[in-house]
């Protein structure tokens, strides 16, 4: 394992451009949930109830209920030593986050190249008007109406059946293409079209590193796979 450690520091060190993967692991050690590990969010909530259109058609005000909690939950939330660790390495080459979560954290640790796969917690659409605006109270009504148009308000997040934004998929591909290292962290990299970023990145020649508390399907074709808390990891690879 000390091996390893080696070989990532020394791959971090000597990369140009370095894309990464995050996932809700990394904000798991900042007291955010995850979705799949034990006592995770869908342990609670049906995916089809609070992460599909269809389920927000059908009652928009418990998947408010779901948001609102997950709202409260990361503005308590500070970066981790994981989160810190990416924003410092950011400072010594050229990095770019691509980020499956919603809660801001990378940017609240200082990273500035952070593409939102997955869209903002801190964002909502009109489902009217379709306009996005991040001017919101932390705790917003049991269910927010648009100020233009009075038109029902959702969060400006991906959920299961949408697509992700173009310009976002375009910017995301473009890191991936770019890079000469992709780094991997918190993620069950089950989630498309996430998912398929690492390979690619492995397919094009790339060294992969992967760091996450168990394996994924990440780790069959990574260079590196580091098992552990990416609070502990990410500081020992990217020392301060
Ligand atoms: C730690 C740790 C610590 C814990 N340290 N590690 C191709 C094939 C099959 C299906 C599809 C396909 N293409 C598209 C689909 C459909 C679908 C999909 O992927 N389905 C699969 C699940 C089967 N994808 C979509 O619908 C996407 N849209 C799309 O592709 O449009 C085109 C299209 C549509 C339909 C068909 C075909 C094409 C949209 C996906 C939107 C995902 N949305 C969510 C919720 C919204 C945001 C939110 O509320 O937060 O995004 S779902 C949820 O999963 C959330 C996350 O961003 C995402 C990924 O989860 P993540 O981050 O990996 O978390 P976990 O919990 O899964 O894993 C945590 C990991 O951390 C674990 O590995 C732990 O071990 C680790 N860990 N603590 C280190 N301290």
């Amino acid at each position: 394992m000390k091996e390893q450690f080696t070989r990532a520091r020394t791959f971090l060190e000597s990369a140009r451009s370095i894309g990464v993967l995050t996932g809700a692991g990394i904000s798991a050690e900042s007291g955010l949930k995850t979705f799949r590990d034990s006592g995770g969010l869908w342990e609670d909530h049906s995916i089809e109830q609070v992460a599909t259109p269809e389920g927000f058609a059908r009652d928009p005000q418990r998947v408010w209920a779901f948001y609102n909690a997950r709202r409260k939950a990361a503005h308590a939330a500070l970066p981790n030593a994981a989160h810190q660790a990416l924003a410092r390495l950011e400072e010594r080459c050229r990095l770019t986050i691509l980020t499956q979560n919603i809660d801001g954290l990378h940017q609240k640790a200082g990273s500035r190249n952070v593409v939102e796969l997955h869209g903002s917690i801190w964002k909502v659409r009109c489902t009217g008007c379709g306009l996005v605006s991040s001017e919101q109270p932390i705790e917003l009504p049991p269910l927010p109406h648009c100020t233009s148009c009075r038109n029902l308000l959702r969060p400006h997040v991906v959920w299961f059946g949408e697509q992700l934004d173009v310009d976002i998929l375009r910017a995301a591909q473009g890191v991936v293409e770019a890079c000469d290292l992709f780094l991997v962290v918190g993620t069950s990299a089950v989630v498309q079209p996430a998912a398929s970023y690492p390979f690619i990145a492995s397919h094009r020649g790339k060294p992969v590193i992967e760091v996450n508390k168990e394996k994924t399907p990440v780790s069959e074709i990574a260079s590196i796979s580091l098992l552990g808390l990416a609070g502990e990891i990410l500081p020992e690879i990217i020392p301060a």
